[in-house]
């Protein structure tokens, strides 16, 4: 491996020089010390980066409660699992809680340093990792959460998916290859027709496509949303077939990004860039190189086209008698004690089994016919409902104010508040998905929402207040396509009007007093 400043020959910005001086994964080996001496007394540098190699995420917000961001690959998880992470946040009282990520995740809240040796004992006996979860790793790498379950899927790509993890992550126990790559890095891997991962906006994604009638995937490259810009991925004009080619592919791009990637701005540093610089062509033609052989040309259409679906409800799988039913968690969010009663659901009526979606939910599958019944009467199906209210049910929300220091706002309360709010106030006729984030790093996803609600300051009566930028025209699924900002500015204190106005003007909406006034 070439160093950082020798690969683009330019200055080092304050990221690239601690990460020459010291590799972020190098961290783990000093974890026990560390958990020792009490996290006031860890280098800062260490304590406030380093440590996010391994998932650890200091929060200036609740110094000394740490979030701890796991890697769930496919959004798959299961009981024990589960059930080992709710041990753990248990023991934090009310400080400890989960939230399912963006990205099929779950990020543990309240852990404290000094037990985080013994809770990595815990995760790797149940075989999980958090290991180049956050920083310049690569991220969670989300698949269809009903890959294997579907009778509409094409490819089921849980093994895939587990392979590129492992390859990645050197089998969760970390891999230095690829612990310093310019910035963060997604990969998302399509097996179903829904486009149920947003592939437009990660650095790589696979979509189903034939090609000569074999069935494999096309490859998209370096979508990405940043503060500064944000980019719909674009066709690599290659093709894999289903097989180890995934992963080489990944491994030969990510080579290509490490090594080349640009370093010096780190505003201009995701994979798109090095595209936008060298073109697609020699970036093609290098990936092919690193591979050590060519490319197929890419199948001249993919096979997303169906819209997307929030898998909420009971849903009948492919194999006959079995169901997977999907229920909503409001903004993402669950308690010890929920974790704990999912876990027994799971296990009660299905398989043990558990899926996290993109939207923030969870999936239980293979539950059989005969046992449904008895399930949909749960008490727990009041708190995670299977049939949540229209704007309630597709809401987003970023983690904000309340453990994050970028948010420019408060985001998960006051988003479900206001959908709440909106559900009770007018009839909407069919679901429309409104995303919150806090500020512009956009991990609410904003863009791909029919309204995006962007964290932002504003001056009211004088005063600077919580607001948000509007966006609008996300388009999920087929022809999936970026929404734009359309008025910016409103302060949220202004929101429930401004809301009511535009579900009336583009969601066909009405009032409820005019609704019940009609019959
Ligand atoms: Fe994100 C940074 C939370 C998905 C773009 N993101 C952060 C940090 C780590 C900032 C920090 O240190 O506080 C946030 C942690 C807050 C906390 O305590 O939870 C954070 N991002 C999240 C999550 C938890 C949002 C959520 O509530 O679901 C998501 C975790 C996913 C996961 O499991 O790994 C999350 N972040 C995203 C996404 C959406 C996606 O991947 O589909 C994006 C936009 C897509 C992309 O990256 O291209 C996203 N996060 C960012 C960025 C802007 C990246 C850039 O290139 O500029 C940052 C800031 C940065 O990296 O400098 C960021
Ligand atoms: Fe934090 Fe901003 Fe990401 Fe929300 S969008 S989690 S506020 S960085």
């Amino acid at each position: 491996m070439v160093s950082a400043s020798k690969k683009t020959g330019t200055k080092l910005n304050k990221f690239e020089r601690y990460k020459a001086e010291k590799d972020g994964l190098a961290v783990k080996d000093e974890l026990e010390e560390m958990a020792q001496m009490g996290w006031e007394a860890v280098d800062e540098t260490d304590l406030t980066q380093r440590l996010k190699w391994l998932g650890i995420f200091f929060r200036p917000v609740t110094p000394g409660k740490f979030m701890l961001r796991l890697r769930m690959p496919n959004g798959v998880l299961n009981s024990h699992r589960l059930r080992v992470l709710a041990t753990i946040v248990q023991r934090y009282g009310d400080d400890g809680s989960a939230d399912i990520t963006t990205r099929q995740n779950l990020q543990l809240r309240g852990v404290r340093l000094e037990d985080i040796p013994d809770i990595f004992q815990r995760l790797k006996h149940a075989g999980m990792t958090s290991v180049q979860s956050g920083m310049d790793n690569v991220r969670n790498i989300t698949g269809s959460p009903v890959a294997g379950l579907d009778a509409n899927e094409l490819i089921d790509t849980q093994g895939l998916i587990r392979k590129v993890q492992d390859m990645i992550t050197g089998n969760g126990d970390g891999n230095y290859a690829f612990t310093n790559l310019p910035r963060k890095f997604n990969i998302a891997i399509e097996g179903g027709r829904d486009n149920s991962v947003h592939a437009e906006i990660n650095d790589i994604a696979f979509v189903p496509a034939y090609r000569e009638e074999q069935l494999g995937f096309n490859v998209l490259v370096g979508g990405f949303f940043s503060a500064r810009r944000c980019a719909a991925a674009i066709p690599l004009d290659a093709w894999v077939p289903p097989d180890d080619t995934v992963v080489d592919v990944c491994r030969a791009i990510l080579e290509v990004y490490r090594d080349h990637g640009p370093r010096a701005n780190r505003q201009k540093s995701r994979l798109m860039w090095l595209i936008d610089d060298w073109g697609l062509d020699r970036f093609r033609s290098t990936v092919e190189a690193a591979m050590g052989r060519p490319l197929a040309r890419a199948a001249a259409t993919d096979e997303i086209d169906w819209d997307k679906r929030d898998h909420i409800g009971v849903h009948p799988q492919k194999q006959p008698g079995l169901n997977y039913v999907g229920l909503h968690v409001p903004v993402g969010r669950l308690q010890a004690d929920d974790m704990v009663e999912i876990a027994r659901l799971a296990e009660v009526y299905g398989n043990g089994e558990i899926r996290l979606t993109v939207e923030q939910n969870l999936i239980l599958p293979n539950i059989p016919d005969s046992r449904l019944p008895v399930f949909l009467q749960e008490p727990v199906l009041q708190k995670f409902s299977l049939e949540p209210t229209p704007l309630v049910r597709s809401l987003v929300s970023c983690t904000g104010s309340r453990f994050c220091n970028f948010a420019l706002i408060e985001t998960k309360q006051r988003a479900l508040a206001l959908a709440q709010s909106l559900d009770q106030a007018l009839a909407v006729p069919q679901p429309v998905r409104i995303h919150w984030t806090g500020c512009p790093n956009s991990c609410g996803q904003p863009q791909v929402a029919d309204i995006g609600l962007m964290g932002t300051k504003v001056r009211k009566d004088g005063q600077a207040v919580e607001g948000v930028d509007i966006y609008m025209g996300g388009k999920v699924g087929k022809d999936a396509q970026l929404g734009q900002c359309v008025q910016k500015g409103v302060a949220c204190e202004d929101l429930p009007q401004v809301m009511q106005q535009l579900l009336i003007d583009h969601f066909q909406a009405q009032p409820r007093e005019a609704d019940n006034q009609s019959q």
